[in-house]
């Protein structure tokens, strides 16, 4: 079993998810986040760096769902619970990754890769952090105090988030 605050944040990332409000995820749930989350970053629905973020969802969706077509809250919680469990932490990153890499690519406007403070502090405000907290967290997030955040970095932190052990949030 996932720890209860672990759980806890399964609840609140399907409400978050359950885009339509429908008190279930479908896909479209996820095409209608990543179109929501581009808008947010400046970017249309059917460019590029959308387009991956909407795969990126969708196929973690289809991960999660194995097949089914619905998911209510607690069979979410059943389905995701396993990922967020000590010991599942690469499983997680392997389901997660590519929706992490899928946000960085339309908030990296400089097209390096990585997220540098510019980057981070615009990703913040979308997902409806304060802006006076954006440099404090982009030091957490840099593991490597190299002034950018990779990908695993920014991966890391969701992880921590999902795993109970930071209170990061940068999913919105
Ligand atoms: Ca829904
Ligand atoms: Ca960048
Ligand atoms: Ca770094």
């Amino acid at each position: 079993m996932a720890n209860a605050i672990a759980t806890e944040r399964l609840r609140k990332r399907f409400a978050k998810w359950d885009a339509d409000g429908s008190g279930s995820l479908e896909r479209s749930d996820f095409v209608q986040e990543a179109a929501e989350i581009a808008q947010a970053f400046g970017k249309s629905a059917t460019s590029p760096q959308a387009r991956a973020l909407t795969d990126a969802f969708t196929s973690m969706f289809e991960q999660v769902a194995k097949g089914a077509g619905s998911l209510s809250e607690e069979q979410f919680i059943a389905a995701a619970g396993p990922l967020v469990e000590a010991g599942a932490e690469s499983k997680f990153d392997q389901v997660l990754g590519p929706v992490v890499k899928g946000v960085v690519g339309l908030c990296d406007q400089n097209n390096d890769g990585q997220i540098n403070g510019e980057e981070f502090a615009t990703w913040l405000i979308a997902v409806g952090v304060d802006e006076s907290k954006t440099a404090t967290l982009f030091e957490q997030v840099d593991k490597d105090g190299n002034g950018e955040l990779s990908v695993d970095e920014l991966l890391t932190v969701v992880r921590d988030f999902h795993y109970g052990k930071s209170d990061v949030e940068l999913l919105g």
